[in-house]
């Protein structure tokens, strides 16, 4: 159900099971004294005011069940993937040296971790970084495709180091981000003032900026399917398994034929499942009753999008119809049994996603 995000340089839509917030490097290295920050010279103090607005956006996330991701800026006790270069930056070593909280930003110390008010729950992914961005060296990546996630809600310290980071590294990868701008801090007021401006200027180059109030608000308020055509009036459903479905590689093909993700959802047991050379799976029915239910995505596509998405599916699979486990019959993407002949069977995983995260195939 898509819920619309009052934000800048104009309002986001966003679906709450394609969100994920990441909380970036909310540790007591950072804001408190006696780690990182203040041995950089810096007043830590400034950074605490995004503390707060950060409780009231992650308590409005967990409530809505969206995912939720934290990430820890530190180093290896060996500090062999700190690069010397930043070791040694401005001929001063912080890195690795006791202070009161611990070996500065060493992982397992108590300055590196999190601070009590925003610490991870149960469930929620840490991602341990040795880099300001939080794709570089990490498995973020991996973990937002296997979620599905489009859009990230992002908050942390400081904005114009790790937060910039991570954004722009998001936003090349596809992301669509928003900042949320009373939940980034920096030791340089003018630096946040600035890196807001510079996410959203020119049309939003990197990103959108809002607020924690904005956020909460949008979960809090009705959602509708607004943002495109309703099941089974303009659109057409369309039963995907495979690389079409949300975060994965075709899904670009969904998007802009105009379809719209409406449910997750299971065939009969009457299907079985076929890897075609790790590029996409097959989907076929079963007429000597030896099929099971496969995992689907169920999407509403606008009548004249339906060609473009056929035709620029691989050779073998089609459109035709699919029974779901709840008796509905849609159309769905097929493929022909001769596709699967001496090709490995995945049915025993239930689904596209599910063995290409297993089996970390590139999907
Ligand atoms: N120094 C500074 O502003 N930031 C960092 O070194 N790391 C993060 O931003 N997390």
């Amino acid at each position: 159900m898509i819920r619309t995000l009052e934000a800048g340089p104009f309002p986001l839509d966003f679906d709450v099971a394609s969100t994920a917030l990441i909380i970036i490097d909310m540790q007591r290295d950072f804001v408190l004294p006696g780690g990182f920050g203040e041995m950089l010279g810096n007043d830590t103090s400034l950074l605490l005011a995004a503390v707060e607005p950060i409780q009231r956006v992650l308590a409005a996330a967990r409530e809505s069940d969206m995912l939720v991701i934290h990430t820890r800026e530190g180093h290896r006790p060996d500090l062999r993937d700190c690069p010397p270069a930043k070791l040694t930056r401005g001929g001063k070593t912080f890195i690795g040296a006791e202070g009161p909280m611990g070996r500065i930003l060493v992982r397992g110390e108590q300055g590196h971790d999190i601070i009590p008010q925003l610490y991870p729950i149960a469930g929620e992914p840490v991602i341990d970084k040795p880099g300001k961005g939080s794709f570089h060296a990490t498995d973020l990546q991996q973990i937002l495709l296997r979620h599905g996630i489009k859009t990230l809600a992002v908050c942390g310290v400081t904005l114009e180091v790790c937060v910039h980071t991570t954004v722009r590294e998001a936003n090349d990868r596809g992301y669509e981000c928003v900042v949320l701008s009373d939940c980034v801090a920096s030791y340089f007021p003018e630096f946040h003032r600035v890196g807001l401006e510079m996410i959203q200027a020119q049309g939003g180059i990197f990103g959108w900026v809002s607020t924690s109030q904005a956020f909460v608000d949008a979960l809090a308020a009705p959602a509708s399917p607004a943002a495109g055509p309703a099941p089974g009036t303009d659109g057409v459903l369309l039963a995907v398994n495979g690389t079409l479905m949300r975060g994965l590689k075709l899904n670009p093909n969904m998007l802009a034929a105009g379809a719209t993700f409406v449910r997750e959802a299971a065939t009969e047991p009457a299907y079985r499942i076929w890897t075609v050379n790790d590029d996409h799976p097959a989907m076929v029915r079963m007429t000597d009753g030896s099929g099971v239910k496969v995992a689907l995505e169920i999407w509403s596509v606008p009548p004249e999008g339906l060609a473009g998405i056929l035709q620029k599916e691989p050779p073998g699979l089609s459109i035709g119809k699919v029974k779901l486990d709840d008796g509905e019959t849609v159309l769905g993407v097929l493929g022909e049994p001769a596709l699967v002949e001496g090709q490995r069977e995945i049915t025993g995983y239930g689904g596209w996603r599910a063995y290409v995260a297993a089996e970390k195939v590139p999907s």
